[in-house]
């Protein structure tokens, strides 16, 4: 039989145990739903153990998932997917560079909307504007998606402000009450959980892609960042104290994503603004606001309704469409 076949098999062997949960599933049942005869069930299931599952086998009862490999590849992730784009193609890796480096070059060679690029380590982790983003390997996630959406370039940073709602509510799920820093920040209390790294191919009035690259620190003891970033980043891990099942959380990332994009494609960027808003860290700070050519402070007032941020100075206000926040002190809200 080619491997390929085998693989195909293989994964849906794993589907059918996953559909069952806690219960068993009768050898026969499974050869009989895959055409297979029952020494093929059974080599898939041992193929299944190789890669680190945990599956007993009871001769009167057939066949139950006792436990799945904390791993980012295919074969974890695919069954759990309740998306129709969002990664339905994947590509995952045991390291890379930078997954959204990689999820470039895929989308310039013509990779399609929703493409997926995911990593267990990355040793070129990209932040903004030259920053790194710090990637031990196995412990969190870091995706790349690659988006075509039908957007002129200028509402691209829209998709920021959407994924960092979408990231803010999936650890929200996790237990973990996660506020968004104007842009791409998700903090809790003040310390860095996960990262959004958005660029984009586009001419003068059309965007031809996007990759929207993720980072969200999930298993990471503090002993895994550098030691710079030991108290300014945290994770999920170490704020609840236990781990993360990292597929699972990809697939709730993916559809919760995936839910609000379709959103944004009906009904523009005001569901999101409205989200945003609830889910902000930054409104009402006063703040020192660091872009390129100037540094301005004052008070964080709204986000307009293409995601600028409007700041109120002594000297009026402005619209800022990109920078880095620093809060200066802390305010009442409103
Ligand atoms: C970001 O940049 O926050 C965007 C991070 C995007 C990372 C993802 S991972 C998957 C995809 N592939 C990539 O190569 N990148 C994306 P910025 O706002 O510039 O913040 C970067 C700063 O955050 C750094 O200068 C550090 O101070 C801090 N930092 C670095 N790694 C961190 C981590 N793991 N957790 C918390 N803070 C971190």
């Amino acid at each position: 039989m080619p491997d390929r076949q085998d693989a195909t098999h293989v994964q849906l062997v794993l589907e059918l145990l996953l559909e069952s949960g806690a219960d068993y599933t009768s050898g026969e049942a499974l050869s009989g739903k895959l055409g297979l005869s029952r020494t093929a069930v059974w080599k898939m299931v041992n193929a299944l153990r190789d890669r680190g599952y945990g599956i007993e086998a009871v001769p009167s009862r057939g066949y139950r998932l006792l436990r799945v490999p904390d791993r980012l590849s295919a074969l974890e992730l695919l069954p759990l997917l309740e998306t129709h784009d969002l990664g339905r193609t994947l590509h995952a890796f045991e390291s890379l560079g930078s997954t959204s480096e990689h999820a470039f070059r895929l989308a310039a060679e013509g990779a399609e909307h929703g493409e997926l690029v995911v990593a267990e380590q990355q040793t070129a982790g990209r932040g903004r504007r030259g920053r790194s983003w710090s990637s031990p390997a196995r412990k969190n996630l870091y995706a790349s998606l690659v988006l075509r959406p039908e957007l002129p370039p200028q509402r691209a940073p829209e998709l920021t402000l959407l994924a960092a709602v979408a990231v803010a509510e999936t650890l929200g799920g996790e237990g973990v009450e996660a506020r968004i820093k104007w842009p791409n920040d998700l903090q809790v209390s003040d310390r860095k959980i996960a990262g959004i790294l958005t660029e984009l191919s586009a001419e003068a009035d059309r965007v031809h892609f996007v990759v929207l690259g993720i980072g969200v620190n999930l298993n990471a003891e503090a002993s895994d960042f550098p030691p710079e970033l030991r108290e300014a980043a945290t994770s999920v891990l170490r704020l609840r104290g236990t781990p993360v099942d990292r597929p699972a959380f990809t697939a709730r990332l993916l559809r919760t994503l995936e839910e609000w994009l379709d959103r944004h494609a009906e009904e523009g960027f005001a569901p999101i603004r409205k989200r945003w808003r609830a889910l902000s860290a930054t409104l009402g700070q006063e703040i020192l606001v660091k872009s390129e050519h100037r540094e301005l402070r004052g008070v964080a007032e709204d986000i307009d309704i293409d995601g600028a941020l409007i700041l109120r100075t002594e000297q009026g206000k402005e619209r800022i469409l990109a920078g880095d926040v620093e809060q200066v002190r802390s305010r009442l809200r409103h």
